[in-house]
C-alpha cells in the first residue's frame, strides 16, 4: 500500500509539472480532492471556478481545452514507462483520468453455442467431433434420466419414498459434460447431477436402493433421497448445505496435482450455490494453487423461489471468473454439443496447464425445486411451458442425432419402453429390500462409539419399546 501511496503522489507531481511546462500553470491555483483524497493541484483556468462543486465539473471542463488535448496525447501515454509501476502481478499503467471501472461491461460476455433451437449445427461452429457410438450413448442417458425422474417423481407423489428431485430441463449438462470427461475424474456434485453418476454406470437398481434408503444402499440409508454417492465411480456423496462441495473440490484438485496424476476434479453447482462465501473462497483457492478443478456452474434462473436477478448484479458467473484470475466460458447449457466440446477442452486445459477452469452453463430448472416446491407459485406457468418445449435440450440433441441417420423412432420406443421396465423391476426390488439395522444408525464415523452416541442410542431403543406403533416396522432393530 505504502508502495502505492508513493506512486500516486508521484504521479500527481509529474502531472503539476508536466502542465506547468505547458505554461498553463498560474500562480493561484486550487486545489482538488480527488476519490482516494490525495490532492492534485490545478490552476483555475481549468477548473473554470474554484468551487466544490468538483470532480464531474472539472472533467467536463478540462476535456474541451486545447491544453488538455496536448496533455493527453503528449504525457498520459499509457504505454510509457515512467507512467507505470510494477507490481506483483504485472505492470500497471498510470492514467490521471479519474475512471471507475464500470459495474457492467456494456455487452454481456456471448454463450458459446452450436445447434440451433431445431438441433442444426450454426455456421462456422467450433466444436469437437463425436462418435455415432458417443453421440446414441449420450442421447440414450439423457433419455434414461428424463424416465427415471418422470417415474421417480411419481413414486414420491405415491408416498413410497420420502423425497425427490429431478433433473429436468438440465439433462444436457449432466450427460454431455459426464461424456466429455474421463472415468478417473472426481466429481463433487452438488445433487442434481444425478446423469453425470448414470453415465458413469450407477445402475437403475442402485438409483433405486438409495432412494428407497435399503439395506444395499450405499449411505446405508442414512441420507435423505437422491444422495447418491459411489466410491467405484470417483462420485462424492451429495451434501445437502449448498455450496460446500467447492472447497472441497480445490482440495481434492490439489491433491491430484501432487500426485502429478492425469486426471482433474469437476464440481458442480447452481446459481443459488454462487452467493455462498464458500463460492468465492474455493474460486481464490483455486486460482492461488493452480488446482486442476473444473467450476459447472449450472445457471438455471432460480434457486428455489429466488430468481437469479435478485442473487447477483454481475454478469451472471462467468465474470466473477476472471475477477479470480481463472479461465472461463459462458456456454449454453441446452446444447449438448456446445457442453461436450467445452467441458473437453477445459479438462484438457485443466490437466496440461494445472489451472481451474469455470463454466457457466446457461439452462432453466423446468422442474419444481423438488418435491417440497410448488414452482407454479412464484414463476409464470409459460416461463416453465417454454424452457419445457421450445428449449428442450434432449429434444434438440435428438434432432442432430436423427439428421445424422444415428436415430429413429423405433430406437426411440424401444429406448423408452425398455428403461422404464427396468426401472420399475428396480422400484419393485428395492422397495422389498430389508432396510439396515438401527445399529447402522451410529456406526461408521468413530471406532469407537463415543459416550454421547451411546447414550442417544440407549434412549432411542428405550423409546421405541415405550411406542412400539410409532416405530417402521421394516426396520430391524
Ligand atoms: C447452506 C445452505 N443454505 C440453504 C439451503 C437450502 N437450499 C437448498 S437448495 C437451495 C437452492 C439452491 O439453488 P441453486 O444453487 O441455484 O441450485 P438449483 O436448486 O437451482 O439447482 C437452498 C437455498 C441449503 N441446503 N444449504
Amino acid at each position: 500500500m505504502a508502495v502505492w501511496l508513493l506512486a500516486r503522489s508521484r504521479a500527481h507531481q509529474l502531472v503539476a509539472k508536466k502542465l506547468a511546462l505547458l505554461g498553463v500553470l498560474k500562480q493561484s491555483s486550487c486545489s482538488l480532492r480527488s476519490a482516494d483524497s490525495s490532492s492534485l493541484t490545478v490552476p483555475p483556468a481549468l477548473l473554470g471556478s474554484c468551487n466544490n462543486s468538483a470532480t464531474r465539473f472539472f472533467f467536463s471542463r478540462y476535456e474541451s481545452t486545447k491544453a488538455h488535448t496536448q496533455f493527453k496525447q503528449q504525457y498520459i501515454s499509457e504505454d510509457k514507462d515512467d507512467q507505470a509501476i510494477d507490481f506483483p502481478g504485472g505492470r500497471v499503467a498510470f492514467t490521471s483520468e479519474m475512471r471507475f471501472i464500470a459495474e457492467s461491461a456494456n455487452k454481456r460476455v456471448p454463450c458459446y453455442r452450436v445447434l440451433d433451437d431445431n438441433g442444426e449445427p450454426m455456421p462456422y461452429s467450433d466444436y469437437l467431433q463425436i462418435s455415432k457410438e458417443m453421440a446414441r450413448k449420450m442421447y440414450s442417458d439423457m433419455v434414461t434420466l428424463q424416465v427415471m425422474d418422470t417415474v421417480l417423481y411419481e413414486v414420491q407423489r405415491q408416498g413410497r419414498i420420502s423425497f425427490y428431485l429431478t433433473s429436468m430441463g438440465e439433462e444436457a449438462i449432466n450427460v454431455a459434460s459426464a461424456a466429455a470427461l474421463a472415468a478417473d475424474d472426481i466429481i463433487l456434485p452438488q445433487y442434481r447431477e444425478a446423469g453425470v453418476l448414470l453415465w458413469r454406470g450407477f445402475t437403475l437398481q442402485e438409483f433405486a436402493n438409495q432412494v428407497f434408503g435399503n439395506i444395499a444402499d450405499y449411505g446405508k440409508g442414512r441420507q435423505m433421497p437422491i444422495h447418491y454417492g459411489s466410491n467405484k465411480h470417483n462420485y462424492f456423496t451429495v451434501s445437502s448445505p449448498i455450496a460446500t462441495q467447492l472447497s472441497q473440490a480445490v482440495g481434492a484438485a490439489y491433491s491430484l496435482k501432487m500426485d502429478n496424476k492425469d486426471a482433474c476434479v469437476v464440481t458442480y453447482f447452481g446459481d443459488g450455490g454462487s452467493s455462498e462465501g464458500d463460492f468465492h473462497a474455493a474460486l481464490n483457492f483455486a486460482a492461488v494453487m493452480e488446482a486442476p478443478v473444473i467450476f459447472i456452474c449450472r445457471n438455471n434462473g432460480w434457486a428455489i423461489s429466488t430468481p437469479i436477478q435478485e442473487q447477483f448484479r454481475s454478469d451472471g458467473l462467468v465474470v466473477k471468473g476472471q475477477a479470480y484470475g481463472i479461465r472461463s466460458i459462458r456456454i449454453d447449457g441446452n446444447d449438448a454439443l456446445a457442453v461436450y466440446s467445452a467441458v473437453r477442452t477445459a479438462r484438457e486445459m485443466a490437466i496440461s496447464e494445472k489451472r481451474p477452469i469455470l463454466i457457466e452453463a446457461l439452462t432453466y430448472r423446468v422442474g419444481h425445486h423438488s418435491t417440497s416446491d410448488d414452482s407454479t407459485k412464484y414463476r409464470p406457468v409459460d416461463e416453465i411451458e417454454y424452457w419445457k418445449m421450445a428449449r428442450n435440450p434432449v429434444n434438440r440433441f435428438k434432432r442432430w442425432v436423427e439428421r445424422n441417420d444415428w436415430w429413429d423412432e423405433n430406437n426411440e420406443s424401444e429406448l423408452r419402453s425398455s428403461v422404464k421396465k427396468q426401472l420399475l423391476q428396480a422400484i419393485q426390488a428395492a422397495e422389498k429390500k430389508q432396510k439396515p439395522p438401527l445399529e447402522d444408525f451410529f456406526n461408521d464415523v468413530y471406532d469407537q462409539l463415543p459416550s454421547n452416541l451411546v447414550e442417544q442410542e440407549r434412549q432411542l431403543r428405550e423409546t421405541i419399546k415405550k411406542h412400539p406403533q410409532e416405530y417402521p416396522s421394516d426396520v430391524p432393530l
